[in-house]
């Protein structure tokens, strides 16, 4: 059930709720082209406004989730070059996708790839993935948050480590140091992203939102200022008709159904 077609990114509805955007660039292990982040950007933020859209997953192929930037493109680029690119633009609307976003990650994740499976807020790896900042050994370093959310995903040890050698690191280490949440057998990576999202696509969609909200916080703000949010947005959604309905069918014993009200 395709919803509509783009060049370098496919999105598929594969059932209810779940968006599925697969990236299309297999002969380039999914290189992020500009032209591919502007219709990533361009998917999500109609994904967002689209209320049948619950959550979103992200992946690649077998081989690749991504490679990193386009290093043809990135040849291409001088200073102004830079200065003028869009692609900032395209990454704020990633990162500020309201709804949950599930990466699917098998084979490379390589700088930029690796820096938009850390946009995602909940990162499933086959074993055979493969996590990576090279950027180094191109000469410069990551341009899209990698200094920045490896940190907080890996610690700085790890990060340094990963960011100046641009040696990658395998699932099994990325599970271990919390990059992703779950490691799987590749052939079911997908499948387990999906079942996953699913399962979020069932839940009451605003408390879907402020719970991402709140949680993202925590890299922006002080503990205090972090908690009053938290406390304004469990205020806020003591107003919501999703949870009287919530509380409703635990106390029923049925299966609550969530509208997004
Ligand atoms: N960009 C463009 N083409 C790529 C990229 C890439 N990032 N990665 C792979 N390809 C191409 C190869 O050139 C090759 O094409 P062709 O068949 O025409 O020669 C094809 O994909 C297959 O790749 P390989 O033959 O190299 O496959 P291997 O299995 O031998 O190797 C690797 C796989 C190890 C993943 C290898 O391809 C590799 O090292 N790729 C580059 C990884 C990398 O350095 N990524 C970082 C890119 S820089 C970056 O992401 C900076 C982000 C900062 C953003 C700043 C914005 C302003």
């Amino acid at each position: 059930n395709t919803v509509e077609n783009y060049r370098d990114i496919r999105l598929q509805t594969p059932s209810d709720g779940v968006l599925l955007i697969t990236l299309q660039r297999p002969e380039v292990l999914n290189a992020l082209r500009s032209a591919l982040l502007a219709e990533l950007a361009a998917a999500l933020t109609q994904a967002a406004g689209d209320e049948a859209v619950r959550c979103v997953v992200l992946s690649g192929d077998r081989r690749a989730f991504a490679a990193g930037a386009d290093i043809r493109e990135l040849a291409e680029l001088d200073a102004i070059g830079v200065l003028k690119d869009r692609r900032p633009q395209y990454w704020q609307a990633i990162r500020h996708f309201p709804k949950p976003l599930l990466a699917a990650v098998n084979g490379y994740a390589l700088g930029g790839g690796c820096e938009l499976a850390m946009h995602a807020d909940i990162i499933i790896a086959g074993a055979d993935a493969r996590f990576g900042q090279p950027e180094i050994r191109l000469g410069t370093l990551p341009g899209a948050g990698g200094t920045q959310r490896l940190v907080r995903s890996v610690g700085k040890s790890l990060a340094m480590k990963m960011v100046l050698s641009g040696e990658p690191i395998d699932a099994q280490t990325a599970l271990a140091a919390g990059l992703v949440a779950e490691v799987t057998v590749p052939e079911l990576t997908l499948e387990r992203t999906l079942e996953l999202a699913r399962s979020l696509a069932a839940r009451p969609p605003l408390a879907l939102r402020l719970a991402k909200e709140c949680v993202l916080k925590s890299y922006e703000l002080p503990l205090e200022g972090a908690l009053d949010a938290e406390r304004k947005a469990f205020a806020l959604l003591a107003a919501s008709a999703d949870r009287r309905e919530g509380i409703a069918a635990f106390l029923d014993k049925r299966q609550p159904n969530f509208l997004g009200a």
